[in-house]
C-alpha cells in the first residue's frame, strides 16, 4: 500500500479518527503509541476530546464535524493516507461528515465501532448507531466490534462460538470487506479467540487469556495496529494475526497506573527491540571488570559465576543476556570461555525472570559463593537480605523442571515483604549452597562485587594475621 514513486523509501502514513482521552490510555494516544511501536507515521483527526482517568469519563466535547474532515483533507492532500481507523465518533453527524470525507479516497480503513468505554460511558450516542451501520461499515476494510458491539449492530444474542461467527457473516453483509469479532464471548474463558470472517471464510486466531488488569486501551490498539499493518502493505489475514500478537505482548505488560483499569502498553514490544544492544554491551562489561580482579576468584562457586541482564518485559531466558558457560576460576582469577549472549543461562534468568515480575528495575543479578562472612560484607554494605529453604518446598513444585527457583524468590520476598537486594539459599542433596546479588545494571552491579571482593580478600588476611 505505499504511496509515492516505486522503490521510494518513503515511510507509510496511517490516520486515527478517534477521540483523545485524556488519561493517555486509549483513543488517539493509545492509537499513536501503536503507530509509533510499528514504524507508521501517525497523523490523527480528533472528534471529541474526553475528560476521563482509568476509572470514568467526566465530559464529552466534541470538535465541529467540518473541522473533522478538515484534519483528514488535510492529511490525505499532502502526505497521502495508507490505511485508517476510526475509534469514537459519538453523533451522526461527525458519522457522516468522516464517511463523506473518506471515500474521496481511497485507503484501507479499520472500523473499530466503539461505543462504551471500559468505564460504562457512551462513546457513541444510542441514536446513532444506525448512521454508523448505513453510512461507515460500507467503506470499511476490517470492522472490529467486541461481542458487546457485535450485539448491538447485527440485534443477535452472542453466547457461542456459533453465535459469534454468525454475527460476523451478518455484520460482513452490511458492507465491510472482512469482520473480527474480538474475544470475549462466554463458552471458552481460557482462552482469548478472534473470529475473522473474510472472503467467505472463518479464520481463528487463538491466544490464552490474560489475567491482567491492565486493558485499558485494548480495542483502540488492535484496530491502530491493524491499520498500521494495512499501511505497510500486508494483507488483511496477515495483519489481524499481527496486530492480535502486538496487542497481547500490551496487555501482558501494561502500565499498573491509575486507580481503575490500567492503560495498555503498545510500546513494551519497541523498548524491549530498543534496549538488546545495551544490555549486552553491559554484560559484556561486567566479564570484563569481574575477569579483571583477581580477588573476584574468591567469591566463585564451584559451578562459577554468572552475570545476567534481561531487556525490559522480559518473557522467557532468551530476553535475558549472560555468560554460556560461566566465569570458571583458573590461575587464581575468573575467565570466560565465551562471549555473553542472550539465552546464556537458565539459572540465573529464573531468578531476574521472577524478581522482574515484582520489581521492574531489579534487572542484573550475579551469583556467588555462600558463606555467611560473605553475606556480612553484603549487609554492611547497605544490602537488604533475604533466602529461601530449598527444603521448604512443596513436593509438587520440586516435580516441575524449573520451578523452584521462581518459588524460591517469590518465598524470599515474602518472607521480608519487599523485593531484597540478595536472596541466598543453603542448598539441597546435590546443589551448591548460593548467593544471588540483584542490581539495575550488570555492569555497575559488577563493580560493587569487586567491592565485595577487596572486603573480603583483606577480611581473610586479617584473619589469618591474627591466627
Ligand atoms: O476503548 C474505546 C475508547 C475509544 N476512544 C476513547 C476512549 C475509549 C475508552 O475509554 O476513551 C476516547
Amino acid at each position: 500500500m505505499f504511496r509515492g514513486t516505486e522503490g521510494s523509501n518513503r515511510v507509510p502514513v496511517a490516520i486515527t479518527i478517534a477521540g483523545s482521552d485524556s488519561g493517555g490510555g486509549a483513543g488517539i494516544q493509545a492509537d499513536l503509541k501503536t503507530f509509533a511501536a510499528l514504524g507508521v507515521h501517525g497523523t490523527t483527526a480528533i472528534t471529541c476530546i474526553t475528560a476521563q482517568n482509568t476509572y470514568s469519563v467526566t465530559a464529552i466535547e466534541c470538535v465541529k464535524p467540518e473541522i473533522v474532515k478538515e484534519q483528514i483533507k488535510q492529511v490525505a492532500e499532502d502526505m497521502g493516507i495508507d490505511a485508517g481507523k476510526t475509534g469514537m465518533l459519538y453523533t451522526e453527524e461527525i458519522i457522516k461528515a468522516v464517511s463523506e470525507e473518506i471515500s474521496k479516497y481511497n485507503f484501507p480503513l479499520v472500523v473499530d465501532p466503539v461505543m462504551v468505554a471500559k468505564s460504562g460511558a457512551f462513546l457513541l450516542k444510542p441514536e446513532a448507531e444506525a448512521a454508523l451501520r448505513k453510512y461507515l461499515l460500507p467503506l470499511a476494510t476490517v470492522v472490529t466490534p467486541n461481542r458487546f458491539e457485535a450485539e448491538r449492530l447485527t440485534g443477535m444474542e452472542i453466547r457461542s462460538m456459533e453465535d459469534a461467527k454468525r454475527a460476523a457473516k451478518e455484520i460482513c453483509s452490511m458492507g465491510p470487506r472482512a469482520v473480527v469479532i474480538k474475544g470475549g464471548h462466554l463458552d471458552m474463558p481460557k482462552d482469548a479467540i478472534d473470529i475473522l470472517y473474510y472472503m467467505g471464510e472463518y479464520r481463528i486466531f487463538s491466544m490464552p487469556r490474560l489475567d491482567s488488569k491492565t486493558t485499558h486501551g485494548t480495542g483502540c490498539s488492535f484496530s491502530a495496529a491493524i491499520a498500521a499493518f494495512l499501511a505497510k502493505g500486508e494483507d488483511i489475514p496477515s495483519a489481524v494475526k499481527q496486530a492480535k500478537e502486538f496487542t497481547t505482548n500490551a496487555i501482558k505488560f501494561g502500565l499498573k497506573i491509575g486507580k481503575g483499569v490500567g492503560p495498555v502498553n503498545p510500546l513494551a514490544t519497541l523498548y524491549r527491540e530498543a534496549a538488546k544492544y545495551g544490555v549486552l554491551k553491559s554484560v559484556r562489561e561486567a566479564k570484563r571488570i569481574l575477569e579483571s580482579f583477581p580477588e573476584v576468584a574468591d567469591l566463585a562457586p564451584e559451578v562459577g559465576i554468572n552475570v545476567a541482564m534481561a531487556l525490559p518485559y522480559p518473557e522467557n531466558i532468551n530476553d535475558v543476556a549472560a555468560i554460556p558457560g560461566r566465569l570458571m576460576r583458573a590461575f587464581g582469577r575468573v575467565k570466560a570461555s565465551s562471549s555473553p549472549d542472550f539465552g546464556g543461562s537458565s539459572h540465573l534468568a529464573r531468578y531476574l525472570l521472577e524478581m522482574i515480575r515484582h520489581d521492574p528495575r531489579k534487572r542484573a543479578a550475579i551469583n556467588i559463593r555462600f558463606s555467611e562472612e560473605i553475606l556480612s560484607i553484603l549487609r554492611g554494605i547497605g544490602m537488604k537480605i533475604s533466602f529461601f529453604d530449598r527444603k521448604e518446598e512443596p513436593a509438587d513444585v520440586k516435580h516441575i523442571e524449573g520451578m523452584t527457583i521462581p518459588w524460591g524468590v517469590k518465598q524470599a520476598i515474602a518472607r521480608i515483604g519487599e523485593t531484597p537486594d540478595v536472596i541466598y539459599h543453603m542448598g539441597d542433596f546435590g546443589k551448591e549452597p548460593m548467593i544471588v546479588v540483584f542490581g539495575e545494571d550488570a555492569a555497575e552491579l559488577a563493580r560493587r562485587i569487586v567491592e565485595v571482593a577487596s572486603k573480603y580478600r583483606s577480611s581473610q588476611r586479617k584473619g589469618n594475621c591474627s591466627i
